[in-house]
């Protein structure tokens, strides 16, 4: 049995020719479906639905021996346990500081950071030898900066559309992002076969 961790919307429909390519086609959509493990066309290969930010932690424990996860997301998670075979060159965004177009003086003496990417924000601060001020959020982190919660938000960025509807702008550039394949490291070792012939496939079908 494989089976591959992908979150629903965007990773999952770009993701779904990839698969083909692979020769892997689920039974149900999960926009349609409210099951969490998928059947697929073939009887040994099965898809879990979960939170995009939960698909490296499933990889990483071996609940899921593959899946599709943005490189923002394993970035925040540090990506122990896992490989991180593929570029799959899809979902592609960068990730960004923003702030006020009009920035207003700072709310505290250390800057205030508020963003999903705790861990990314406090890495990238601290290259710079800025100290700052972390606030968890979970969404909707444009909204900080506008009720005065912080000064910038770390986000991931596309159009840059939502951004610009609520009077922010982008600042600095963190990383482009692109979503990987990832593999638990022990499921590499006692499944290599099948696992690297869905490798190959899914890279030829990228590149
Ligand atoms: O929704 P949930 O909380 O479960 O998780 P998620 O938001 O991380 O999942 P999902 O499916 O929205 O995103 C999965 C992955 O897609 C992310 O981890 C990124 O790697 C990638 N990706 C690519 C994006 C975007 N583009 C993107 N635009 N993820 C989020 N966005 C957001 C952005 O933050 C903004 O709020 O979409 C909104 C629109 O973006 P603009 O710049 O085009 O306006
Ligand atoms: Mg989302």
């Amino acid at each position: 049995m494989i089976t591959i961790a992908l979150s629903k919307g965007r990773i999952f429909k770009e993701t779904l020719p990839l698969l083909a390519a692979a020769d892997i086609v689920p039974a149900d959509d999960p926009e349609n479906s409210r099951k969490l493990i998928l059947d697929t066309n073939k009887s040994d290969i099965k898809l879990l639905i979960i939170r995009a930010t939960d698909v490296p932690t499933y990889v990483q424990f071996g609940a899921a021996d593959l899946g599709v996860a943005g490189k923002d997301v394993l970035m925040e998670h540090g990506g122990g346990g896992l490989y991180e075979p593929l570029d799959l060159k899809i979902a592609k965004c960068k990730l960004m500081t923003a702030g006020l177009v009009e920035p207003r003086p700072r709310i505290s003496s250390r800057l205030r950071v508020a963003t999903k990417f705790t861990n990314v924000a406090r890495r990238y601060f601290e290259s710079r030898g800025e100290q700052i001020e972390l606030i968890k959020l979970y969404g909707s982190m444009e909204l900080g900066p506008i009720v005065g919660l912080s000064d910038l938000i770390v986000d991931v960025v596309d159009t840059g559309n939502t951004l610009k509807a609520n009077g922010l702008k982008p600042v600095d550039h963190i990383a482009d992002i692109s979503s990987r394949l990832v593999v638990n490291k022990a499921a590499m070792k006692m499944k290599y076969e099948q696992i690297s012939a869905i490798i190959d496939q899914i890279g030829s079908a990228v590149s």
